[in-house]
């Protein structure tokens, strides 16, 4: 299965919900009166794309049908579209600087996703011939280090970790970036343990690595990638505005889209944040991992 296709795979749920409520919304006329188009913002509200942007976007269907007196199902799908993509914005990816050390340190809360995007991403990056580094900057868990480095094994990357249980993880990725430095790699994959954005003390730890980071590695492209599970609704939109304050926010990837019907939390999340939705996670598997789409996105979800 090609990446496009997985990916209209993975919003399966999410389109079935969508698409099934607003056929079933506009079958009684195909046209839209008041009362409808505020069904259609709940839909988009059910679908977690947040009240704001929900209200936003509905701005944008009303004030079209104003302008162009056309109410059918068709023009308000493709008002939402329209201002949904706006909102989704260009295309993007982990852009990797060649030359470079590019460091990309992988945040968010409790299972989210971040090993698993972690052992997904060097995969990615080794096959396209760039050398691969992880650190296990989880210290918190036991079982953490022996779960990244599985997935070291599985994608054949190598792991720097520290062996005893609580270790600094300021102190593990000082090791780590010392090590890429000395071995010319080309991207660092940074996990960190999953912590609530309101922990004051382990968010704290997160902006220390994030300080060693920058002060041992300074001529590196170091990027935070936040990893939100689709299924935890607009708590989403919380999670990137503590993280963001934090470490900085650079990127977000979105998992789980392949078990939720919830995948219009990315609009909240990009309306609210203003910042670009990636990746998105599909499966458990390595190679279950796409590039967000935004016009497969919409597609998927509005699909008429
Ligand atoms: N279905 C599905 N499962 C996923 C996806 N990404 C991760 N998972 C699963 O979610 C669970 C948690 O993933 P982890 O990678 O351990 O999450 P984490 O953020 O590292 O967790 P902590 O380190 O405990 O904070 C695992 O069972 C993964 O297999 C995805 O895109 N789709
Ligand atoms: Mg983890």
């Amino acid at each position: 299965m090609g990446l496009a296709d997985l990916f209209k795979k993975g919003l399966e749920k999410t389109r079935n919900f969508f698409a099934g409520s607003f056929t079933k919304l506009a079958a009684s006329s195909g046209h839209f009166d008041e009362d409808m188009l505020d069904e259609l913002e709940e839909l988009l509200i059910r679908a977690d794309c947040g009240v704001a942007a929900s209200e936003d976007i509905m701005n944008r269907v009303k004030q079209n049908i104003r302008k162009t007196g056309d109410d059918s199902k068709e023009a308000v799908l493709a008002s939402v579209k329209e201002r949904m993509l706006e909102i989704l914005g260009e295309p993007r990816t982990v852009a990797i600087e060649p030359g470079k050390l590019n460091i990309i340190l992988m945040i968010g809360v409790n299972g989210t996703g971040k090993t698993t995007t972690s052992g997904k991403l060097a995969a990615r990056y080794k096959k396209e011939g760039r050398k691969v580094l992880m650190a296990a900057c989880d210290t918190f868990r036991a079982a953490a280090v022996g779960q990244l480095k599985t997935w070291g094994e599985r994608t054949g990357t190598a792991v720097i970790a520290q062996e005893q249980e609580g270790a600094d993880p300021a102190s593990v990725v000082f090791d780590a970036i010392h090590a890429a430095q000395a071995r010319g790699t080309d991207v660092l994959l940074v996990d960190t343990a999953g912590r609530l954005h309101n922990k004051k003390n382990l968010m704290e730890e997160l902006a220390k690595i994030r300080r060693v980071i920058e002060r041992e590695a300074p001529d590196a492209v170091i990027k935070s990638l936040l990893i939100i599970d689709a299924t935890t609704g607009q708590n989403a939109v919380i999670q990137a505005e503590g993280f963001g304050e934090v470490t900085g926010l650079d990127y977000v990837g979105i998992t789980k889209l392949d078990g939720s019907a919830k995948g219009g939390v990315a609009i909240a999340v990009a309306y609210q944040s203003g910042k670009p939705i990636v990746l998105a996670g599909l499966g458990e598997k390595v190679e279950d991992l796409a590039d967000f789409d935004p016009i497969l996105f919409v597609d998927s979800l509005v699909k008429e």
